[in-house]
């Protein structure tokens, strides 16, 4: 199968209300797939991210179908499944949050272990050719001993969700091996976007740079400021993924940048390029350190740039401008007031503007 030709192409996505779900549903509908979604049901809307991709359900033939259902529920997910009939499935939805995983560990395994193993159950008794991408972690590397890490580094797990991850991804190779399913894990390393969840250390950083800028606060809380990772931008990681479902033979890929970098520089660079000193606002408050934390990760992305043809495009200062200028905006500031934001265009859902911007700070 080659990397065109999708019309008639189907697929479901689990978590396509996430930062990485939207991205994907995006890519896809630009290839012209028939693209599900699954969501939960929520007392309060939660399609932020995939409104603009969504229209009535009662106009026929649209692009884009979206199920209530959950990685909870094995009999509604094989529904689903039966019903739709996908070409591919990306397993994206998660409880992704490592430290909330310490709070929920249970509810956190059930969605992302037992939910995975649902999915492939309802998934190697159907009678079409379907193809399963797992979304692995970086996490599952943990207390690393070798770096940078590879497909081959030993998995040494640090918290409920990395634990809950190593089972679905040594599940997804289990049914490949056994069972023959065209199923592929992505050890994806940390990526990040205007659309990352407010709590994740990045999106809090650059979300209250702006609030500091806005007036609104005087002060940032943060945990563990010496932790390393190796931070991507999400719109180019789902693109690995899709990639992975083309290839003749299933396989796991890991997918990185290859370049880490700590928390502290992180923040030194946010508030640097508004002019501002990082050690006049950050404060660390202990309730951000987790008990047990990942101290470094790096990633080695060889076979995926050889075999998928993928490689990551933005720096970190560009991805750090990015996000920056998309918080500064939704704090009702100019971003072109500071040089260093200036003319970085919003991340508009759809329009596939931040990836565009993202090809021409790289070029
Ligand atoms: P995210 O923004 O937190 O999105 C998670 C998605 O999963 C949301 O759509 C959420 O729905 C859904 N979900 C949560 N529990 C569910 C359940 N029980 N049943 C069905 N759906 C459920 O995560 P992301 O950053 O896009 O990451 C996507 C996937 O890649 C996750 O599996 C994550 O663990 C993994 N991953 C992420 C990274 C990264 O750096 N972003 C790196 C490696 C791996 P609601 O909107 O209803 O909450
Ligand atoms: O942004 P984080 O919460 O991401 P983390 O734990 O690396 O997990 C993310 O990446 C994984 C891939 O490796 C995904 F699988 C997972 O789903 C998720 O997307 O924390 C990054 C680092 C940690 O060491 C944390 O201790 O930042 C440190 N940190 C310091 N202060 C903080 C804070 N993290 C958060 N969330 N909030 C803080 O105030």
């Amino acid at each position: 199968m080659g990397l065109g030709a999708n019309v008639g192409k189907t697929a479901l996505i689990t978590g396509i209300t996430g930062q990485d779900g939207s991205y994907l549903a995006e890519l896809l509908l630009a290839k012209d797939y028939e693209v599900h979604g699954v969501i939960r049901r929520s007392s309060n809307f939660n399609t932020g991210h995939i409104d603009h991709l969504y229209h009535d359900p009662h106009e026929r033939g649209l692009p884009l179908t979206l199920h209530y259902g959950d990685l909870a529920d094995a009999s509604c997910l094989t529904k689903l499944v039966m019903r739709i009939k996908p070409d591919e499935v990306y397993n994206l939805g998660a409880q992704s949050h490592v430290a909330v995983s310490f709070e929920m560990p249970e509810f956190t395994a059930d969605a992302v272990a037992m939910g995975t193993l649902r999915l492939l159950e309802a998934l190697h008794w159907v009678d079409w050719p379907v193809r399963f991408y797992q979304a692995s972690s970086s996490e599952m590397f943990g207390k690393v001993h070798e770096s940078p890490q590879n497909e081959m580094t030993p998995f040494r797990p640090r918290s409920p969700y990395a634990v809950s991850k190593v089972f679905a991804h040594h599940m997804t190779v289990q049914y490949r091996e056994a069972h023959g399913l065209f199923a592929c894990s992505g050890v994806l390393f940390n990526h990040e976007s205007p659309r990352r969840g407010a709590t994740f250390v990045t999106r809090k950083i650059t979300r209250g740079v702006a609030q500091i800028l806005a007036g609104e606060t005087s002060k940032l809380y943060l945990g563990n400021l010496s932790a390393e990772r190796d931070w991507g931008f999400a719109p180019e990681y789902v693109e690995a993924m899709w990639r992975m479902l083309q290839q003749p033979e299933p396989d796991d890929y890991v997918v990185a940048t290859g370049e880490a970098h700590s928390v502290q520089e992180f923040v030194e660079l946010a508030f640097s390029l508004v002019g501002l000193n990082w050690k006049d606002y950050v404060e660390i408050d202990k309730r951000y350190f987790r008990p047990t934390d990942v101290e470094t990760l790096l990633g080695d992305s060889s076979k995926a740039r050889a075999k998928l043809g993928w490689a990551p495009k933005t720096s970190f200062r560009d991805l750090v401008r990015i996000m920056l200028a998309n918080d500064v905006r939704e704090a009702q500031i100019d971003p072109n007031t500071y040089r260093e934001l200036a003319g970085i265009e919003p991340d508009i859902p759809g329009s596939r503007v931040i990836a565009r911007i993202a090809r021409e700070v790289a070029a």
